[in-house]
């Protein structure tokens, strides 16, 4: 770990997260199933009963998403948003100890979360959509700053760098001070390189390598490669076959220097980078 974010506590709504040793967010998916009653008793019912199982395996935080980044995506309207994260957010700050992320870009789903519970704003748009730096700077919880090239939408036709590990360093530094100037501490902020966001695999895996580099800024690191495809065209396996190949992609990004490891796997992925912090600190 770099010396400037070596065993930083922050602080998530009253909630601490302590990054003396590398940390698992595990992801938890809010969209509505097919099977539910369409709104959402049940959906409901199953985020809650996923979180819970979730820390029991060791999940140090809780990341609510309602699917509005995903690549390929279309964009998901801010009251359905609102709909399906919030109460899924109040649920579990009510029953689980740990702070709670929220996986938005949009300012409004984030203040309603904050005000729902959560602790942690996941940002993929690195607050960049109008309104969000002053929403973060008010809010007062800790900030994670994703980079990403393009819109979800068309961002995997034709990523384009010339150094990936130098561009998305220097888009991260940029935004930290923007959030600095915008009256976000520092000391609240984490980076993010967004796997297979606007990258190729080639691209992927030069950042996995080099994210020392992003650790060298100085701030924590939080990656998610989870069963992304960077993964499954490596191996070419399905989503449902891309365990054991996310295990060694976030072994390597702790001893990388990554703090945080947003998974779906959250026991596997915590003996994992155990394994990799031992290795590291040896
Ligand atoms: C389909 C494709 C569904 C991709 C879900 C995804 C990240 C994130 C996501 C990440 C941070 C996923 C992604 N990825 N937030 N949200 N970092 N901070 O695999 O890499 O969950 S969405």
């Amino acid at each position: 770990m770099t010396a400037a974010s070596e065993g930083a506590v922050l602080d998530c709504g009253g909630r601490p997260l302590s990054l003396d040793r590398p940390r698992i967010m595990g992801v938890l998916n809010v969209t509505p199933d097919s099977f539910s009653d369409g709104g959402h008793f049940l959906d409901l019912e199953r985020a809650r009963a996923h979180a819970r199982q979730m820390v029991a395996e060791g999940a140090d935080v809780i990341d609510v998403g309602g699917e509005s980044s995903r690549p390929g995506a279309n964009p998901v309207p801010l009251e359905q948003e609102l709909d399906r994260v919030i109460p899924v957010v109040e649920a579990l700050a009510g029953e689980v100890d740990c702070p709670i992320s929220v996986d938005t870009y949009k300012p409004q789903v984030a203040q309603a979360a904050v005000a729902a519970g959560a602790g942690l704003l996941n940002d993929i748009r690195a607050l960049q959509e109008p309104g969000a730096l002053e929403a973060a700077a008010s809010l007062g919880v800790p900030v994670c700053l994703m980079h990403m090239q393009g819109r979800p939408q068309t961002m995997q036709a034709a990523p384009e760098y010339r150094d990936v590990v130098a561009e998305v360093a220097d888009f991260l530094a940029a935004r930290v001070a923007a959030a600095e100037a915008a009256g976000v501490p520092r000391a609240s902020l984490l980076l993010d390189p967004g796997f297979g966001f606007g990258k190729t695999l080639a691209h992927n895996y030069q950042l996995l390598r080099g994210l020392d580099r992003i650790a060298a800024l100085g701030l924590p690191v939080l990656v998610g490669m989870s069963r992304k495809s960077m993964i499954g065209q490596l191996l070419e396996r399905p989503l449902e076959e891309r365990l054991a190949g996310s295990l060694g992609a976030a072994a390597v990004a702790v001893f990388q220097g990554a703090h945080i490891v947003r998974t779906h796997d959250v026991a596997a992925t915590a003996d994992a980078v155990r394994v990799a912090a031992a290795a590291a600190s040896a």
